[in-house]
């Protein structure tokens, strides 16, 4: 991307400065991000939306737009300075719009930049992991009064186990000989767990576990700390829409409580760690529990095991596939993301009993 082309796409936007430089954000396995700097006050994150990955920008954009709204509905009480920190702000384009679509047919949105925040990919501290499920437990419980219906699902069946096993399934039909004796393991561990990887699903179309408005991606890099690690605010919205809470839940343990990176090959690095759950778990019920029956409460354990086991199978699926959705910088990525994964489900299952303790305590 060069400057003169970015500088074109920024000057569609509403923005009171002028673009001075930009640097390309390295965050997110989907989109290009890129911080626009300027000389004055704000700086802006600009953001090309993968049209490949999500069928319906527009519609992707207008829920996002529209949580925002809601949240800082809610949220009112604060200051303007403050309520800028908390929840993203969208810029219009010049046009009035949510976002651009340039001659190449590629989308554009931007928000302002939030300044002094800290964004992790790892976890070291325990208060961070405290704070993160705060602030998640705070996103679900400001959106529990917003209709979920009124957001578009952009990614159709996108936490949904039997779409994901049967994406899984028809990747191992079309996958080279190599690929499939690499993954081998992996494949026959897909299978035997098919039966418990189900129970939320099941539940969820019971009724017993209720559907919502969730935010879909809430690894710990996708929330913003202040310096001094408090939760400032949740981002990357892009695939907020209707769901459960037990997947934004695990997809944020998926993240805090793995001792090593997502794409750590040195699988003895891998392990869940129990005392930054019990710390996320506290701060995450501390803000919704009282927004949650007996039953969603028991299985939040379960939860945080599935949705691992969904990455580990997208990751799977995909390097099956010949590395088709996620960006990869190396052939084997996917593989080595995949493994990843299994091994913290491994090293999580040893500590499952510790965490439904817990869990019982709590009710
Ligand atoms: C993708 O692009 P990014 O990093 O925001 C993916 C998530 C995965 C995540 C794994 C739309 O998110 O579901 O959890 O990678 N997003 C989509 O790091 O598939
Ligand atoms: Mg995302």
């Amino acid at each position: 991307m060069t400057l003169e082309k970015l500088e074109a796409i920024n000057n569609q936007f509403c923005t009171t400065d002028g673009l001075v430089s930009f640097t390309q954000l390295a965050s997110g396995h989907i989109n290009d991000t890129f911080l626009i700097e300027t000389k004055q006050n704000d700086f802006f994150v600009l953001q090309r939306i993968n049209h490949g990955v999500f069928k319906d920008v527009p519609g992707l954009i207008k829920n996002k737009v529209l949580v925002s709204k809601h949240l800082k509905k809610k949220l009112s009480h604060l200051s303007p300075d403050q309520l800028k920190r908390r929840v993203l702000s969208f810029v219009k384009t010049i046009n009035g719009k949510d976002y651009h679509l340039d001659n190449n047919g590629n989308y554009w949105n931007m928000m302002v930049y939030i300044r002094d925040s800290i964004t992790y990919e790892s976890v070291s501290n325990k208060n961070v992991a405290y704070e993160g499920g705060k602030l998640i437990g705070d996103f679900l419980n400001l959106t529990s009064d917003f209709d979920s219906s009124k957001l578009v699902e952009v990614i159709p069946n996108f936490h949904d186990m039997s779409s994901r096993f049967s994406q899984f399934e028809a990747s191992l039909k079309i996958a080279t000989k190599e690929r499939l004796v690499k993954a081998n393991d992996y494949i026959n561990l897909v299978c035997s767990l098919k039966d418990e990887m189900h129970i939320i699903q099941h539940l969820k179309e019971s009724g017993e576990i209720k559907v919502r408005v969730t935010h879909n991606d809430t690894k710990i890099s996708n929330v913003l700390f202040d310096k001094n690690n408090k939760g400032l605010c949740v981002i990357d919205t892009d695939t907020v829409m209707a769901g459960i809470v037990h997947y934004d839940f695990g997809d944020a343990i998926r993240t805090i409580c793995n001792t090593a990176s997502e794409d750590e090959k040195n699988l003895e690095l891998v392990n869940f760690n129990l005392e930054y759950y019990k710390a996320y778990v506290s701060g995450f019920l501390e803000k919704l529990e009282s927004d949650l029956t007996p039953k969603e409460i028991k299985y939040l354990p379960l939860g945080a095991k599935i949705m691992i086991f969904i990455m580990a199978l997208r990751f799977l699926t995909d390097y099956l596939n010949g590395d088709i959705y996620y960006k990869i910088s190396y052939p084997e990525h996917n593989l080595d993301r995949s493994k990843n994964q299994f091994k913290l489900i491994e090293s999580l299952t040893e500590q499952f009993k510790e965490m439904e303790i817990l869990n019982a305590s709590v009710q």
